[in-house]
């Protein structure tokens, strides 16, 4: 899988790309991913960012560098163009299980007060919000979806069960968890994770994790129920 990130900081991204399970990713050639700086696509004398037509605080992303920018990476990169917003569609498991499918994708991160909307008329793909609040800008966005991703590219994880052993991979939050010493500070691991009893082992944990979903996320137990219709009650 390829990634393509548009971005005035690219500096940003170098230890994410190194790091972890996401750097193995990419060092094992399982995926790749090359940022470009968007000054780069400037021409002439604007400059990336300009004001935002009818006044207001901050500045705005230029349409002319934006649209420069994505045209360039879609010589290289056949995937959707991505565009982190908090007024996208909320990120989610599921999402990160389609995406994962694409040979790649292009994400254009915002700064600032965003972009200018005729270059995201013309180029965005996708608009993806990681939940209700704001980010300064795209780029924290952009890799907490490609680590979410890229978790679900075959061979990413060592153990292909990791991922669906995890939150949300079953669609359940995942159970607690527990190593070396048995005690801490008085406090004793549940005696079934040293008892040997595999099958013991699996029934606490899906339990757990069952308790553990009622109790915080009883949502993700109940199916999306439809909207009340308007013939009803009332
Ligand atoms: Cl995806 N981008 C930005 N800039 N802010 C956000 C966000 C994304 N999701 C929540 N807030």
């Amino acid at each position: 899988m390829r990634f393509d990130i548009i971005t005035l900081f690219p500096e940003l991204f170098l230890p994410f790309f190194r790091c972890g399970v996401v750097g193995r990713a990419f060092s094992g050639g399982l995926a790749r991913a090359e940022t470009a700086q968007l000054r780069d696509y400037c021409e002439g004398a604007h400059g990336a960012d300009d004001r935002p037509f009818g006044g207001g605080s901050g500045m705005v992303l230029a349409a002319a560098p934006v649209l420069a920018a994505v045209r360039d990476m879609r010589k290289r990169n056949a995937g959707p163009v991505i565009y982190p917003t908090p007024r996208g569609e909320v990120f989610s498991d599921a999402v990160a299980r389609d995406l994962a499918k694409l040979p790649g994708c292009i994400i254009l991160c915002g700064r600032y007060r965003g972009v200018d909307e005729r270059a995201l008329e013309a180029e965005a793909d996708r608009e993806i919000s990681l939940g209700d609040y704001v980010l300064s800008g795209g780029e924290t966005a952009a890799m907490a979806v490609m680590d979410a991703v890229l978790r679900y590219v075959p061979g990413v994880l060592g153990n292909p069960l990791s991922a669906e052993e995890d939150s949300f991979g079953g669609g359940l939050l995942d159970a607690p968890c527990y190593t070396r010493p048995e005690v801490v500070e008085g406090r004793a691991a549940p005696a079934v994770l040293l008892s040997g009893d595999h099958a013991a082992i699996r029934e606490w944990r899906q339990a757990r994790a069952r308790e553990m979903t009622a109790e915080r996320r009883p949502d993700l137990l109940s199916p999306p129920q439809p909207p009340p219709s308007k013939m009803e009650g009332g």
